[in-house]
């Protein structure tokens, strides 16, 4: 059992978006019940979309079942060939959502309520980056007041195969490359280098995985589980905790190292180190068993006293030696 400590609480309060391709690697539904236990979530926008907003109907059916109804989802951009990308057919009831809960409408909108609200907001995003892209193009004003975290990227060398970018921006090179090099954008990006390894890889036999999949589980426990359980029987053995690390990041928790990079990026949105190309702050390490021991305390908490927005999670970390940093965390522990 993690030995866990209070911190001090994060000085901001920013409501948080996040932006997810869920449905394919099942990493996005565990960010998902992170940030719906832990963080002021406000709206969800999809990308890597088809068929009139699958992965926004599996996205409100997920809220629904932890209770956060309030949560707008909106389905965001399509892209040629998702289908391919998604493995969760038929988990969600057919007819749903309802009327009432609709599952259309403007990114650029929605947003601007989010932002409303305190004037920023935190934007996480565990996909490839179209919906941002387009927000920027939009309503760069906008984008501006958004404090940025996206998964994917980083120097290709340190890529499992360096010959393609990752996954993100691989799927819409153009978005990531508009956003990447944009002057007037709050950006970091949690890198595939540094969330690509074992430290990070969830399993039949991993912890988080036995709770979720647990036979007295909770509906929401086994949906995220069904997502890994098409995974591993369609696609790969295990699957690397990249968009829940983002999720951490974002959150303020300690558990992810930034730095400025000089980069080259080229027309497929793989970086280059260049020291005359454009800084970047991003990954460059991790403390890997604080993030799995604060990820499953969330999920331990959430199975044990039920799910539901806990704005105290984000203050319990594990005992380590030295300051915490979580005071200059962009996303508050309150609404
Ligand atoms: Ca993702």
């Amino acid at each position: 059992m993690t030995n866990l400590r209070s911190s001090a609480p994060p000085t901001t309060r920013l409501p948080v978006c996040i932006c997810t391709d869920l449905g394919y690697d099942p990493d996005d539904l565990l960010a998902m019940i992170i940030a719906a236990a832990a963080l002021p979530l406000r709206l969800v926008v999809t990308s890597d979309e088809f068929g009139g907003g699958e992965r926004a109907r599996l996205a409100r059916y997920l809220l629904n079942l932890c209770g956060r109804t309030g949560v707008v989802v909106v389905a965001g951009k399509d892209i040629e060939g998702a289908e391919a990308r998604w493995v969760c057919d038929g988990l969600v009831p057919p007819g749903f959502p309802p009327a009432s809960m609709p599952i259309t409408g403007s990114t650029v909108e929605a947003v601007r309520t989010v932002v409303g609200e305190g004037h920023r907001a935190a934007w996480v995003g565990l996909g490839p980056v179209s919906n941002l892209a387009w927000l920027y193009r939009g309503a760069p004003e906008l984008a501006r007041l958004l404090v940025i975290t996206l998964q994917g990227g980083g120097p290709a060398h340190l890529y499992r195969d360096p010959s393609r970018a990752s996954h993100n921006p691989r799927m819409d090179p153009a978005s990531a490359r508009a956003i990447w090099t944009a002057p007037d954008l709050d950006l970091r990006l949690v890198t595939s280098g540094v969330t690509f390894t074992e430290d990070t890889e969830i399993t039949r036999d991993s912890e988080i995985y036995r709770l979720l999949a647990a036979d007295n589980s909770p509906k929401w426990a086994k949906l995220v589980a069904d997502g890994y359980d098409r995974w591993f029987a369609r696609k790969r053995p295990g699957s690397k905790a990249a968009d829940p690390m983002t999720v951490t990041a974002a959150a303020g928790l300690p558990f992810v190292n930034f730095d400025a990079v000089r980069v080259a990026i080229g027309p497929d949105a793989r970086m280059h180190l260049d020291p005359n190309g454009n800084a970047v702050r991003m990954s460059t390490s991790a403390d890997y068993a604080s993030f799995r021991n604060w990820v499953t305390m969330v999920v331990r908490h959430a199975l044990e006293s039920g799910m539901g927005y806990e704005p105290s999670l984000i203050g319990r970390l594990p005992s380590a030696p030295g300051p915490a940093t979580v005071a200059a965390a962009p996303i508050g522990r309150r609404s």
